[in-house]
């Protein structure tokens, strides 16, 4: 038996980590909620316990979670389980690493610079380092968030974190593994909690994947399914560029043409044949190891969409678009000038520019930004600076 505390208890980690924990048994999770009561409270109300609605399988009651707290209220409790949990991990999606478009922690992010006052931490990165400056035995935090080497990342943001705050922290025993996650899980709507009768029910498909670096700092749970390889990179560019890069253009793309889901999205007369040269020009980029499964992949992708039964939103995942494109279009765009994904850039332009236009706050940690920037003349430097790609405009402009 061992303990796993996890934060971020959003949709995606309910039906990932907790997914495959459950049915490994022998470890006690414990949830933390960084921003909000909301799902704490619903779950206390039942047990912590939640129906997994598994498209196709039926329904599974996931029962693995023992208690959920809230930082920074529960502050307290939550350094305790740290001090003795073997495996600290975490879903808070890219805005939650508080990083820079260079992809390093942003020490002028105000919530960041509100940890540093030391008033106690309210954010993942500061809760990781206080609380690791607080222990010396082995401990294993995994990232399970949807970015390229996602393990490094953390493990660098509490780093430069630690160090501006002059904590003390024992790395040789922190091991931080990168991995590759990957289950289509879209918000619970109101169909999905009357079908299950379970207000904290959670929808997602059948497939799920995950691939996760062979460096643990002690024990893990026996995952089922879960492949532990030594360099998850190519899992990961395969996943984040073909899947999240098609995601991207069809959320952009669609909304721009009036869809809400994404099966209709990818079944649009247009759109299909440009996801389809985007998956075919990302699948160019990877390694000569993978391009044998590259039409494959990209056929299983598509069936995936296809699926009206999850109901997945284009808006869901329009968010955090500055987050998510310098790793899901930049790189095959970079490596390859790929028409569809140029189409997908523009298309992103143009959603920023229409949601400002209409007054729209876009949900979007550089929401400032990215308003600031489509008021000006020449709105395209500006927004591909903040993903990173202020050098590729001349591709892009139209
Ligand atoms: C989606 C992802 O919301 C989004 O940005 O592209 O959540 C996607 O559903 C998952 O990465 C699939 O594994």
């Amino acid at each position: 038996m061992g303990t796993l505390l996890h934060f971020g208890l959003g949709n995606f980690a309910r039906a990932h980590l907790l997914d495959y924990t459950d049915q490994a048994g022998g470890w006690d999770v414990v949830g933390v909620s960084l921003r909000s009561s909301s799902v704490r409270d619903g779950l206390a109300r039942q047990g912590f316990e939640y129906d997994l609605c598994v498209q196709g399988q039926g329904v599974r009651r996931i029962k693995v979670l023992r208690d959920v707290l809230v930082a920074p209220e529960d502050r307290a409790a939550v350094f305790d389980v740290m001090a003795d949990a073997e495996i600290i991990s975490a879903t808070v999606t890219e805005k939650g690493y508080h990083l820079d478009a260079a992809g390093k922690l942003n020490l002028r992010d105000p919530a960041i610079v509100a940890d540093l006052a030391g008033q106690g931490p309210a954010t993942l990165i500061g809760i990781l380092a206080f609380g690791l400056a607080e222990r010396r035995k082995p401990v294993t935090v995994l990232s399970c968030d949807n970015r390229m080497e996602n393990g490094k990342t953390l493990e660098t943001a509490v780093s430069d974190f630690a160090n501006a705050a002059g904590l003390d922290v024992n790395w040789d025993a922190v091991r931080f593994p990168n991995a590759m996650v990957d289950r289509i899980t879209p918000a619970t709507t109101d169909a999905v909690r009357a079908i299950s009768g379970d207000p904290m029910a959670v929808p997602t498909e059948a497939f799920s994947e995950w691939v996760i670096e062979d460096n643990f700092a002690g024990p893990h749970p026996d995952w089922q399914g879960v492949q532990l390889v030594d360099d998850v990179a190519p899992h990961e560019m395969r996943k984040l560029r073909m899947l999240n890069g098609a995601h991207s253009l069809l959320a952009y793309a669609g909304l721009e043409r009036g869809l809400t889901y994404v099966h209709e999205a990818v079944r649009d007369p247009v759109l299909r044949p440009l996801v389809s040269g985007l998956m075919k020009d990302a699948g160019a980029t990877l390694p000569a190891a993978l391009q044998a499964q590259v039409m494959d992949y990209a056929e299983a992708l598509l069936r995936r969409f296809e699926n009206p039964e999850l109901a997945h939103r284009l808006d869901q995942i329009a968010m955090d678009g500055s987050q998510k494109l310098p790793y899901r279009f930049v790189p095959t765009l970079r490596e390859t000038g790929s028409q569809a994904v140029i189409a997908g850039v523009r298309a992103w332009i143009s959603y920023c520019t229409s949601e400002t236009a209409k007054g729209r706050a876009l949900n979007d940690p550089c929401a400032s930004e990215i308003d600031a920037a489509v008021k000006q003349q020449d709105p395209l430097v500006p927004l591909l600076r903040l993903v990173g790609a202020e050098d590729l405009a001349p591709l892009i402009r139209e």
